[in-house]
C-alpha cells in the first residue's frame, strides 16, 4: 500500500479532485503554501494498493498544467560604482504538479 503526496496548482485542484473521485478514489484535500512563493496551493493525500499508483499518477498529470510565474527576485547590482541590493523580478516555472509516493505500514479505518 502507498500514499501519495500531490501538490497542484490552486486553479488545478478542482480539475484533479474531481477526476480522482469520479475515477473512484479516496482523496483528502489539503490547503497548502508553497514555501517559495508564499502562495496557496493545494495538497492531496491518496492511499490505495500498489498497483493503482500509476492511474493515479496519470490522472493528477493530465489535470496540472505547468505555469510561467513572476517573482520578485532579490539581486545585487552595481550602479555608479556602489554595490547595492536591487529587487528584480525572476520568472519561476511552477508544476504541473509534484508527486511523492511513500510506503505505508498499516493502513487502519477504525
Ligand atoms: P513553492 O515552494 O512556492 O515553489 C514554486 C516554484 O518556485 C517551484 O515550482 C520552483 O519552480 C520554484 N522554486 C521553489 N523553490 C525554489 C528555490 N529554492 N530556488 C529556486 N526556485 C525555487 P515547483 O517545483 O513546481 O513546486 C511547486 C510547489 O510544490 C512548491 O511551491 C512547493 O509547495 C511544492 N514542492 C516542490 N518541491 C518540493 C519538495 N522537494 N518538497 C516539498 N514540497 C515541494
Amino acid at each position: 500500500m502507498k500514499l501519495i503526496y500531490a501538490i497542484v496548482n490552486r486553479d488545478d485542484s478542482k480539475a484533479v479532485l474531481t477526476n480522482l473521485t469520479k475515477s473512484g478514489y479516496y482523496v483528502t484535500k489539503l490547503a497548502t503554501t508553497g514555501g517559495f512563493l508564499g502562495s496557496g496551493n493545494t495538497t492531496f493525500m491518496i492511499c490505495d494498493d500498489d498497483e493503482k499508483v500509476d492511474d493515479i499518477v496519470n490522472i493528477i498529470s493530465k489535470y496540472s498544467r505547468k505555469r510561467r510565474q513572476t517573482v520578485p527576485g532579490d539581486q545585487t547590482i552595481i550602479m555608479e560604482g556602489v554595490t547595492q541590493p536591487a529587487v528584480l523580478p525572476i520568472e519561476v516555472t511552477v508544476g504541473g504538479a509534484t508527486v511523492i509516493v511513500t510506503d505505508v505500514a498499516k493502513f487502519m479505518k477504525l
